[in-house]
């Protein structure tokens, strides 16, 4: 397509009209002249959401790293393709070129398949933020491995779950990390996460902290050595474009993390052709997206979307707050960051710290300015236009899932006219739906309801690992022949779309997905505990916190009620991780249940978030006479 890049507001209409008319001709123009393939397919779209199935550009063979690496070679080979910016500003920027990338990740595929790694095999990535975790996916991805990569803050039984859920045959992880004044052992944790691990053959742990950890012979392995020895060559694995390219794990609202599965030919398409629109990527651009690797946003948005376009895409391992809170604007300085996407978590907690941090650094270099993770609240909003972007740079506010692979509302930068907290109008291809409580459609503007999309897109999830079923039950189940988001959303009178925030039982703390029935599971096995039920209440910087009603089983004992708050949260800590723990644990002599033993979380919800004015219909309780006792002990 000639207009690969949106340049005005008529042109988006015009595009999307196109792109909603004749879907398969569309994305087919778009594949076609924009990416390399070894043999182009037999049909672009194949897809029937009643089973659910979804197929694009079937038939095609394609390996992904030759679009993400070799082929920028020829044009581009000593740009950069990765800055990293360690946590510690007095250690040195490494640069890697698009040459350097290929080196590296081709000497990764290739002791990746020394350790017998093979087309198909899972390898679990459990990695902080250094280079090792960006050319890790690629090296998976030469070869035609599949990727699962575990955010690295989870605990040794979460990982352990996800290893065992996938049969994964190899753990990459390293000493330890870095974050800001600390350091986390992850080989210790990685170690007790492999006891209940049997399928992982071998462990290759690269040296960050130089940490004294133990290694055990036979299992594990120095990655580096390895890599001195291996050859800079590795000719690429061809893939269908259907085969699966990584699994992802996402909380649900009930049950074991979802291992979303993407596949190769379409997710590159959608995540390479949304990255050059909605940042408006231009060449010699440096481009920030300071999310995590271990979450969709750093897959879709510092690896894969950049790299497809030749970018250069930024790493950092930090912390906002480290050595001080004016860390962000010092790295977007010091690299004239371009381009820069953060969450609305991250903004809150800059914001509560003051200007004074932004006014020592020169921002000019920032054009655009994205957010994504949760709704971003109008203040936060305005302080990042204000203060950051200067009122010059627009805002992306960027609504999408784990799930939908990449940005599927959005602003498309000096095109759309933006509104504050407002993710604006559908992507290119994306047809969203708004459903009422009786699964009809609402249509019209000025109007709320759930949130679904109607038609495939490239990059969507083709199912849950291991579990088909559930993929339909939870995606395509709810409303008929319809993709359902679980997300809450209005349309304003001229179209907009407002994210209102999730309509199911996963609470989003600083844009962490936390699904409430894992962390209830982790509450409960404590000896004390008889029942519990977790909601979320708002938070300044957080957007949302973790409230928990716990009842106590009645031994006749006393007990110190502090010291079960520890360790409960210790408990969550262990088996999830600190970032599910509890802010407030309140005791309660009973849980308000309906006649059929639902625990009744809208009501608990009003109460945490002191909004107990309407508490709307209690009758159908089964146990009215709790509600007055826990809004009496409200913490
Ligand atoms: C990319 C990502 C998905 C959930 C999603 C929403 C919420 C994400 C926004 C947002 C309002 C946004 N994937 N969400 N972006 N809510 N405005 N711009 O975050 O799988 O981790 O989370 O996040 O509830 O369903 S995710």
């Amino acid at each position: 397509m000639s207009n690969y890049h949106i340049k005005n507001f008529p042109e988006y209409f015009h595009e999307y009209r196109k792109s909603v008319r004749n879907p398969e001709l569309f994305w087919e123009e778009i594949a076609e002249e924009h990416f390399l393939w070894r043999k182009k397919w037999d049909n672009v779209l194949n897809w029937d959401f009643t089973k659910p199935e979804v197929k694009w550009f079937e038939g095609a063979q394609l390996n992904i790293t030759e679009n993400c690496i070799d082929r920028h070679l020829y044009t581009n080979g000593n740009k950069n393709a990765i800055i990293f910016e360690p946590n510690n500003p007095e250690e040195p920027t490494e640069y890697i070129t698009y040459n350097q990338l290929s080196e590296r990740v081709n000497q990764f595929a290739n002791v990746l398949k020394s350790k017998g790694i093979k087309k198909g095999d899972r390898v679990c990535i459990y990695l902080p933020m250094i280079p090792e975790l960006a050319i890790s996916l690629l090296a998976c991805a030469r070869i035609g491995a599949i990727h699962s990569v575990v955010f690295a803050g989870f605990s040794a039984q979460a990982l352990a779950t996800r290893i065992q859920d996938s049969d994964c045959k190899m753990v990459i992880t390293s000493d330890g990390s870095y974050r800001g004044a600390k350091t986390i052992d992850l080989k210790g944790i990685v170690d007790d996460a492999l006891e209940s691990c049997p399928t992982i053959e071998s462990c290759l742990v690269a040296k960050r902290i130089n940490s004294n950890i133990s290694m055990k012979e036979g299992r594990d392995f120095w990655l580096q050595p390895l890599l001195d020895e291996a050859s800079k060559d590795c000719e690429p694995e061809i893939m269908d474009s259907e085969d699966p390219l990584f699994i992802l794990y996402t909380s649900g609202s009930t049950g074991k993390p979802k291992g979303m599965v993407h596949t190769t030919g379409g997710y590159m398409v959608y995540t390479a052709f949304t990255f050059k629109n909605v940042f408006q990527y231009r060449e010699g651009d440096v481009y920030w997206c300071t999310a995590d690797i271990g979450w969709i946003t750093g897959h879709s948005y510092i690896v894969y979307g950049p790299l497809a376009n030749g970018a250069t895409t930024l790493m950092f391992e930090g912390v906002p707050s480290y050595p001080d809170f004016g860390r962000f604007w010092e790295v977007v300085e010091k690299h004239k960051v371009n381009q820069f996407y953060t969450a609305p978590t991250a903004i809150r907690a800059l914001a509560k710290e003051g200007v004074e941090h932004l006014e020592k650094y020169d921002l000019s270099s920032i054009k655009v300015l994205g957010t994504v993770g949760e709704p971003i609240n109008e203040e936060a909003w305005h302080w990042y236009d204000d203060n950051v972007g200067k009122k010059k740079a627009p805002i992306v506010d960027t609504w999408w899932q784990t799930e939908t692979g990449g940005i599927m509302i959005t602003p498309i930068p000096f095109s759309t006219p933006t509104k504050p907290t407002y993710a604006t109008l559908p992507f290119l291809g994306i047809q969203p739906a708004l459903m009422d409580e009786n699964g009809k459609e609402i249509k019209g503007n000025q109007v709320d309801g759930r949130l679904c999309i109607k038609f495939p897109w490239p990059s969507m999830a083709r199912t849950i690992w291991g579990n088909h079923q559930r993929y339909k039950e939870t995606y395509f189940s709810a409303f008929e022949n319809k993709y359902f988001t679980g997300d809450g959303a209005l349309r304003d009178e001229v179209g907009y779309y407002r994210i209102t925030g999730r309509v199911d039982d996963v609470i989003i703390v600083s844009g962490h997905n936390l699904g409430t029935a894992p962390i209830e599971d982790a509450i409960n096995e404590h000896p004390a505990v008889a029942e519990s039920a977790i909601v979320g209440f708002p938070h300044d910087i957080k957007g949302n916190a973790l409230y928990g009603y716990v009842t106590l089983k009645d031994t006749g004992e006393s007990r110190d009620q502090d010291n079960l708050r520890k360790e409960i949260n210790q408990m969550i800590t262990e088996q999830i991780g600190p970032i599910a723990k509890l802010d407030k644990i309140q005791f309660t002599s009973g849980l308000p249940k309906t006649r059929s033993g639902k625990i009744m979380r809208r009501i608990l919800r009003k109460i945490a978030s002191r909004d107990t004015s309407n508490l709307g219909d209690t009758s159908t309780l089964l146990n009215p006479e709790v509600v007055q006792d826990i809004m009496d002990n409200v913490l």
